[in-house]
């Protein structure tokens, strides 16, 4: 429960750390024993007659310790099953007592811990982080009336308008099932099979084929809660609410020449990322924002709610920002907390409450379920990560791992014998009331007229987009029906594509070898309109915080020039790396040792934001007729990260055929001014990518002969 602190906070938050402590065990002073506690004198040999005898089966320790080592797997989860998690806190800015009674949403001095879950969607445990996918953003608020968990995506829509089709695009969308390829993509006959014959499916494909299914990090993605929930407030007045998660730094995102690099390059390259942020103590923020409707104005909206392929622009409805996420510390041991972890969707407090969209409906049910084979039975919610802060009665009993003891006799309700309780909780004391609503209707599966326009808001979401951000869909639609072997499947899928946009259909089928499609007149209230916000042009690009910048160098190398530009680049929360063909040191141009950070035969661009070449016309010259250097700079540039060059480093660009003067190229030739160039070159990281290079899609592919 919360309770003061000296500074005044009110730090809910401490009471988890403590109930986590107790479940963390610090390894000094220990010795080791067995599950029953008793001491080990040896873990290395087997009990064995003689020294080359059998061994006994009365050797408990052997038989424990290879028991349980056989029994280390659980199933992993049917979907989200790679993820990434750490521990944070929530504030919310001023309160929310107009909205909604939730008591997390009220007192700006409470800090409500969170756990949050960050994950692909496709992929089995194993596999690449930087596929592409939707990302999971699971959030459990342990707040002070029960956990609330909010189980979103990095996208705003879905896939589908009704649970009962989740297996479907599910068994579509992962490995084919005869020989289970391919891992973690959604290249292939099935996915695309399934899509084409289910036009609902074409808003989420949009984005899935935008970049923001390539997302640089966990830490610069947007979060969305996708359905429509709603906010009670203390009177009872219900309103509409579509949760939003804003990354302070900014949506940003990869290319995916360069995530598939970073698949075999390093494989956990957000999970590494998030960790590494939070070990530094640059630690990941996120704005939560929340669009509010009020019921009466819903249909006037024109947009029908509760239709997860819908979403609701920003500048119809504004995302209003009311409370601050902060991920302060990694997990102590994965598998207790990220994977042992179990959201569901129907975890809400009092003041957050349901609607009727199909989808939700059906995740409602799902969740619960799912996590009874996950985690082995009824008690996952014992488990410390999943605990609530806030005491737990109730008659639930026994099954499978139960951790807690119930006390007395009277395990029934009513009862006397137990002095009544636990007694019920009132709407005052806590009880969670579901919204009262009128529902009525024919029994029937059916579907409203309200959810068949497919078309409009996927057509929205492509026009939004920049030039660039089109290319790169066209592109990744050319690559995934590239790898789609069913002809037919190309041709349905361009029927729909026409639909969407006429450009879209047009170039997706030149790629494919087909002809471009005749332009589909759909009916839609929003032919012409666009929505700025989902354009990733538009993010935050204000800052180089956590940004990692590659510098190349060589003996001879221009130390001073080096260290300067480090000093001023982490001064603004940037790292530099010295990058060289050996660890160990160089020798600068004065003759001095320059440790290496790392050797150029473990990395590439790929794993960095810009690169920075310094002078030094020895180590230029080098680097100039090394062709992994030159390859080093000629990717960065291709995949449209800031070069900085000071001095005789424009020699390795014109090797590389980069032309100098080249947008997000910033060189140091003349005036050699430090701390402007410091300034010039920053300014060009934060922009993050620069898209109006040589080739007009931004993405030459081919290096430059020399
Ligand atoms: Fe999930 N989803 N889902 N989902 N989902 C699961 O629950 C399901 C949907 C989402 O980090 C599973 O514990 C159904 C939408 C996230 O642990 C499972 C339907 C959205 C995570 C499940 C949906 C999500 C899951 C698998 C359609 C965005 C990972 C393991 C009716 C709003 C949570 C588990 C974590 C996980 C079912 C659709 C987000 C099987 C039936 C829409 C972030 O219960």
């Amino acid at each position: 429960m919360a309770r003061g602190k000296s500074d005044g906070v009110r730090v809910h938050e401490d009471s988890k750390e403590e109930a986590l402590a107790k479940d963390r065990s610090e390894p000094t002073g220990q010795r080791l024993t067995t599950d029953q506690g008793t001491g080990v004198v040896s873990t290395d040999d087997s009990l064995r007659v003689g020294p080359r005898g059998p061994t006994l089966l009365e050797d408990f320790h052997l038989r424990e310790k290879v028991t349980r080592f056989d029994h280390e797997r659980i199933p992993e989860r049917v979907v989200h099953a790679r993820g990434a998690g750490a521990h944070g806190f929530f504030q919310v800015y001023t309160s929310q007592a107009e909205l909604t009674r939730a008591r997390f949403l009220q007192d700006p001095s409470v800090r409500t811990p969170v756990f949050v879950r960050f994950s692909t969607v496709v992929g089995s445990r194993g596999s690449a982080d930087t596929v592409r996918d939707v990302r999971g953003f699971a959030v459990k608020f342990y707040t002070e009336e029960g956990n609330f968990d909010l189980v979103g995506n990095n996208m705003p829509v879905f896939f589908i308008q009704d649970g009962i089709k989740f297996p479907d695009v599910i068994h579509a969308a992962k490995a084919e099932p005869h020989h289970e390829m391919p891992q973690a993509a959604t290249a292939h006959d099935s996915f695309w099979d399934f899509v084409s014959l289910v036009p609902e499916t074409m808003h989420m494909v949009m984005w899935t084929m935008s970049d923001r299914a390539l997302p640089r990090s966990y830490r610069m993605m947007e979060g969305f809660g996708v359905h429509t929930f709603r906010f009670i407030n203390a009177r009872g007045v219900s309103r509409f609410v579509k949760f939003h998660w804003k990354p302070v730094l900014g949506a940003h995102s990869l290319v995916w020449d360069e995530c598939q690099a970073l698949a075999g390059r390093d494989p956990d390259f957000h999970r590494r990322d998030l960790w590494e942020a939070i070990e530094a103590g640059h630690l990941p923020e996120y704005e939560l924002g929340v669009q509010v409707i009020e019921e009466a104005l819903a249909e006037r909206l024109g947009i029908e709610l509760l239709d997860p392929t819908k979403l609701v622009p920003e500048e119809l409805v504004p995302v209003e920002r009311i409370g601050k996420l902060t991920l302060h510390r990694n997990p102590t041991n994965f598998f207790s907390e990220t994977e042992q972890v179990a959201f569901c969707v129907a975890n809400v407090v009092p003041g957050i409450d349901f609607t009727d969209d199909p989808l939700m409906q059906a995740r409602l049910f799902s969740y619960l379920d799912t996590q009874l084979t996950r985690l082995g039975g009824p008690n996952f919610a014992d488990l410390p990560i999943n605990r609530p802060l806030v005491p737990v009665h109730n008659h639930q009993q026994d099954g499978f791992g139960r951790r807690l003891s119930n006390a007395g006799r009277a395990n029934y309700h009513p009862n006397s014998l137990g002095g009544g309780c636990p007694a019920l909780a009132s709407a005052t004391q806590g009880g969670f009331v579901p919204h009262a609503e009128h529902v009525g209707g024919l029994k029937a599966r059916v579907r409203g007229e309200s959810f068949a326009d497919h078309y409009s808001q996927a057509g929205l979401f492509f026009r939004s987009l920049s030039d660039t951000e089109q290319a790169h869909l066209i592109d990744a639609c050319r690559f995934e029906l590239g790898k789609v072997v069913t002809r037919e499947v190309h041709e349905r899928v361009l029927g729909h594509f026409a639909k969407i946009d006429g450009v879209l259909a047009a170039r997706v089928a030149e790629g494919l070898g087909l002809p471009a499609p005749a332009p589909a007149v759909v009916p839609s209230v929003s032919a012409n309109a666009v929505s700025p916000a989902l354009s990733l042009e538009n993010t935050v690009k204000d800052s180089i915080k956590t940004r990692r910048v590659a510098a190349l160098v060589a003996p001879g190398v221009d130390a001073v020039a080096l260290q300067g530009l480090r000093k001023a680049l982490e001064s603004q929360g940037a790292t530099l790396r010295v990058i060289a063909g050996h660890l160990g040191s160089v020798k600068d141009a004065s003759g001095k040792p320059l440790p290496v950070d790392v050797s150029a035969m473990t990395t590439a661009s790929v794993e960095y934001d810009a690169v920075f070449i310094p002078g030094g016309s020895a180590s230029v010259t080098v680097l100039s007729q090394d062709a992994r250097a030159r390859h080093f700079v000629w990717e960065a540039y291709r995949h449209g990260k800031a070069l900085g060059v000071s001095k005789e480093g424009v020699e390795l660009l014109r090797a590389c055929g980069i032309p100098p003067a080249a947008p997000g190229v910033v060189a140091d030739t003349a005036s050699g001014e430090a701390k402007a160039f410091a300034r010039a070159f920053s300014e060009a990281i934060a922009k993050h990518r620069h898209w109006n290079r040589a080739d007009p899609s931004g993405f030459p592919l081919s290096p430059p002969q020399n």
